[in-house]
């Protein structure tokens, strides 16, 4: 492994802050979410109603305790903590053109803690928390008006911190919203309440070139302002695995790749595969694409590419010539991988072939900014002790490494999902939880939100100063 290696932490900014009044910030796409359960999934609220439980709007209270939880970063040896800057706190609205000087401050005084103890913030521009105001007002993604005000924002942060940031990324889990069934994921990622009648699938479509033309343009401004920020993109990568070597079974992958990675594609080449061009042709989504907008795309390619890995998938073959896919009903069961509570696959060495297939693919560095495990935890004699969760992760770290030292493999850093536990962005139970730190909350939010260590917590230590000899 390199010397400079970023091992570290990753949060998003709603899923730990709570504060979601405070310092001027406005309401963002989060916090109009309700809890869930493994079964059922988080219902959107259209106003925040007084009877209902939003998890997000206290979460763990980073924004009160972030000292507090630097200093136990720093005890593990962290070298970068993955967070987001919550949208809403910059621009409360998101259609203004002054920042909210308050919620730049906070940052500036977070990330400043964060250098003092040596740690290097890796920020998330979007991460599930447009303003709530760009949902009611413009339909979120839907928009091409959206694209100016996320440039807006994006170039704000650059210009503010550009001194104490270096690793960026745009859009998180940007594909997270290829199956436009799961609401959830549309909703967060493009801020989309569908309409009745309207072709779910041509809108999702149409807010995702959006977004990777403001994704461009912000990495193209970003540049412009400080050449030595890296800037990528964060992909969710759930591999899709044929699932025999029936010739059927492998086209059905690649056609489940297509759809599931294209994203990867614009950001990472600056321009359309021919497989999405034929589809969208195929499909007559006539979406709104300029010769602007296409221009641009390639004068913001990413510099990396960030992702998150937590499982793989399978899918058998139907015959199908068009290799369409849908994430709904394609799926299959792999018969060789074990499951999580919450029914994620469990698949360490998908890891190393995802690793290995992005780096064949495009050549750029990869980061790993999100792997864990979610589990119930309990405290027995005043402590967690989750060996299930070192094994997981020890696991993925020895694929991790293989994909390194034996592959060639370019990797920036590794920071583990939910370092400290935090509200589960599928559910919004905090009874999920992937620390290496506990917190006293409970799913009905109660709890004195003190933190404490748990045994993963000593291990990781030692992981980190050994530059990952110590598994
Ligand atoms: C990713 C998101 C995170 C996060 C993680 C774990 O999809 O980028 O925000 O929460 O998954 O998911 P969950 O919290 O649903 O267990």
């Amino acid at each position: 492994m390199r010397k400079d290696f970023l091992w570290g932490g990753a949060v998003a900014a709603h899923q730990v802050e709570g504060g979601f009044n405070e310092g001027g910030k406005g309401p963002n796409v989060s916090d109009m979410m309700t809890v869930g359960s493994a079964t059922t999934r988080r219902k959107i609220t259209k106003t925040i109603e007084p009877d209902q439980f939003y998890p997000n709007h206290t979460a763990i209270d980073f924004y009160h305790h972030y000292k507090e939880d630097i200093a136990l970063f720093k005890e593990m040896g962290f070298k970068c903590f993955r967070t987001s800057i919550s949208w809403a706190r910059i621009f409360p609205m998101g259609d203004e053109e002054t920042p909210n000087e308050e919620g730049l401050k906070f940052y500036d005084d977070m990330f400043d803690e964060l250098l003092k103890n040596g740690i290097q913030p890796v920020i998330t521009l979007s991460h599930f928390e447009m303003p709530y105001h760009l949902v009611e007002k413009y339909g979120g993604w839907r928009n091409r008006k959206m694209i100016t005000f996320f440039v807006r924002f994006a170039k704000v942060c650059f210009e503010r911190y550009h001194n104490k940031v270096k690793y960026w990324m745009t859009f998180n889990e940007i594909n997270n919203q290829a199956n436009y069934e799961a609401d959830v994921a549309v909703f967060t990622n493009s801020g989309i309440i569908f309409e009745e009648g309207e072709d779910k699938e041509r809108t999702v479509y149409q807010a995702a070139h959006y977004e990777l033309v403001a994704s461009a343009m912000a990495i193209k401004e970003g540049h412009a302002i400080d050449p030595s920020m890296m800037i990528g993109c964060m992909i969710a990568m759930t591999t899709i695995y044929p699932y025999s070597c029936n010739p059927d079974d492998m086209l059905k992958a690649v056609g489940a790749n297509h759809k599931r990675f294209w994203y990867m594609d614009v950001h990472a080449r600056g321009r359309y595969p021919g497989y999405m061009k034929s589809f969208f042709e195929r499909k007559n989504f006539n979406l709104d694409i300029t010769e602007e907008d296409l221009a641009v795309l390639p004068q913001g390619t990413v510099d990396y590419i960030g992702f998150s890995y937590y499982m793989s998938f399978a899918v058998k073959g139907d015959g199908d010539v068009n290799l369409d896919y849908n994430e709904e009903t394609d799926l299959c069961d792999n018969p060789y991988i074990s499951k999580t509570e919450w029914g994620w696959p469990i698949d360490a060495k998908g890891l190393r072939y995802s690793l290995n297939w992005m780096y064949d693919r495009y050549n750029l560095p990869l980061f790993i900014v999100e792997n864990g495990f979610g589990a119930v935890d309990q405290m027995v004699d005043g402590k967690v002790h989750d060996q299930y969760r070192i094994d997981y992760l020890k696991a993925h770290i020895e694929e991790m490494k293989n994909a390194v030292d034996i592959d060639g493999v370019d990797l920036l850093g590794y920071t583990v999902w939910g370092c400290i536990d935090c509200v589960s962005f599928g559910t919004g139970e905090m009874k999920k939880r992937y620390g290496f730190i506990y917190v006293d909350k409970d799913n009905a939010g109660q709890g004195t939100l003190a933190r404490s260590k748990k045994d993963s917590f000593e291990w990781y230590k030692k992981v980190i100063e050994s530059n990952g000899e110590k598994l």
